[in-house]
């Protein structure tokens, strides 16, 4: 049987935290699939489609194509989606003690209402610090944000964001 997991998040946009998270779940599972969602406690930057282009040539350019499967989803509940396409496992990245509580509840109620389990990855340290909103501030101010960043990610928001 093929073990199908999903990654989701806002990935907005995508930084190299998240890829860390994404190219070590491709390897554990069978078929990954990438889901941007809209997380309505956050004030976007980038267009969903926008975040699932970004994410694709990421992928592409991380070799992992193959097995990972980029999408959105804004149809109801995320579990919805995993039962779709047939997932039975979220892969979340926890950073800190505040990840851990805020992913918890949501990793409970996924799990009663479709029986989908979450898997919780540690940060690779390197990469440990990032977040989408840092890379926000950073770019609006005009600062480098390849450090953070994939360099697709990095050369969008040096051309598509300057005034
Ligand atoms: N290193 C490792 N992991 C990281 C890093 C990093 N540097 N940065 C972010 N992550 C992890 C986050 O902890 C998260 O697991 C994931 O990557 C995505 O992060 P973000 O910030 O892009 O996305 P969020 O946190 O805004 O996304 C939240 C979701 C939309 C995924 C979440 O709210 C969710 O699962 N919603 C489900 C909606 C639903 O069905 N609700 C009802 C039942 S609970």
């Amino acid at each position: 049987m093929q073990r199908i997991a999903v990654v989701p998040g806002s990935f907005d946009p995508v930084t190299k935290g998240h890829l860390d998270v994404i190219e070590r779940a491709a390897g554990l599972y069978d078929e990954l699939h990438v889901v941007v969602v809209h997380n309505p406690d956050k004030s976007a930057l980038l267009p969903i489609a926008q975040r699932v282009a970004l994410i694709e040539r990421a992928v592409i350019d991380a070799g992992i194509q193959g097995r990972v499967v980029v999408a959105s989803w804004s149809m109801g509940l995320l579990v919805d989606y995993c039962t779709d396409v047939g997932a039975s496992v979220l892969v979340k990245g926890v950073r800190s003690q505040v990840d851990v509580a805020y992913e918890t509840p949501m990793a409970i109620v996924n799990r009663h209402l479709a029986g989908v389990e979450t898997v919780f990855l540690l940060p690779d340290p390197q990469h440990a610090l990032v977040s989408s909103s840092l890379v926000r501030q950073v770019s609006a101010l005009g600062g480098d944000v390849s450090p953070y960043v994939p360099p697709v990610v990095a050369d969008f928001l040096a051309t598509a964001m300057t005034p």
